[in-house]
């Protein structure tokens, strides 16, 4: 479709309002919201990571790949709220300590939105103190870590750990994800779930329920 294409012209080239304009088309013109988001979102952020590594792409383009993603991901957010049900529990989530990667995060949130769950974000670069002071106001029901980073999966542990040693651990599940992380991480540094995309995080977090 033209307008996808054009919607992940725009998310390469950092150009927001191209983006805001043509999602916003894209939506009026019926096009589904899952390909809007994949196709014309999610997918230029992949080619924007391969231009980057192929040194083609710096810090600053991938910047504004991402604002203009975002912006774009506002635009959707409305139209991907289900309809107003109550409070399926309550989520803090954070992208852990060291790691500024935020939109694969805030999509996660959104859609746990969408699917009913109260949401407090405390944002990137979380440190480990901080999840343990919002799980111990005693009201959470699951905590979402993200990293995207091979260098702060590790901080992903270091929160579960001080969660242990806070002794509110068992109070809480955890899920994780991010682009590095597997089943097999997740499990081993004492996850109770790994979701590799956001739709899979809300039926993570839906089968808890049962
Ligand atoms: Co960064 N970056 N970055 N970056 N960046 C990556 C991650 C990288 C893979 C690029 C590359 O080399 N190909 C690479 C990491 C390599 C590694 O660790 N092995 C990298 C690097 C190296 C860096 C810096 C170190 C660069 C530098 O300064 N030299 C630096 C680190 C800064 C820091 O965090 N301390 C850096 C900085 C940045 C920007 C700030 C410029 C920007 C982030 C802007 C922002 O987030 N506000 C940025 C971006 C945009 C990227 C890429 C291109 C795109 C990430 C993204 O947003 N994807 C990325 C390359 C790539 O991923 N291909 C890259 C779209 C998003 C929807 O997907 O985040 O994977 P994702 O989320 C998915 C799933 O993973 C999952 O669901 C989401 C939706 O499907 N998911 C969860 C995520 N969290 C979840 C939590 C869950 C469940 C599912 O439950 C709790």
């Amino acid at each position: 479709d033209q307008l996808i294409a054009k919607i992940y012209q725009g998310v390469l080239d950092g150009n927001k309002k191209s983006v805001i304009a043509c999602v916003e088309e894209a939506l009026q013109s019926g096009l589904d919201v899952e390909v809007i988001l994949n196709d014309g979102l999610i997918a230029p952020m992949t080619e924007v990571g391969r231009l980057f590594e192929e040194g083609e792409y710096f810090v600053p383009e991938m910047l504004v790949s991402a604002r203009a993603m975002q912006a774009g991901l506002e635009v959707l957010k409305p139209a991907m709220k289900e309809s107003n049900v109550k409070s399926a529990g309550t989520v803090v989530a954070g992208t852990v300590k060291g790691d500024m990667h935020d939109i694969g995060k805030n999509l996660v949130c959104m859609m746990l939105e969408g699917a009913g769950y109260t949401i407090r974000d405390l944002g990137t670069d979380v440190a480990p103190e901080q999840f343990v002071a919002e799980v111990s106001k005693g009201d959470v029901d699951i905590v979402a870590l993200s990293a995207l980073l091979t260098t702060t999966m590790p901080n992903m542990k270091t929160t579960i750990d001080a969660l242990k040693q806070a002794g509110v651990r068992d109070r809480v599940k955890i899920i994780v994800g991010g682009a590095p992380l597997t089943d097999t991480f997740a499990s081993e540094i004492g996850a109770d779930g790994f979701a590799s995309d956001a739709s899979r995080a809300v039926r993570l977090a839906r089968s808890f329920a049962s």
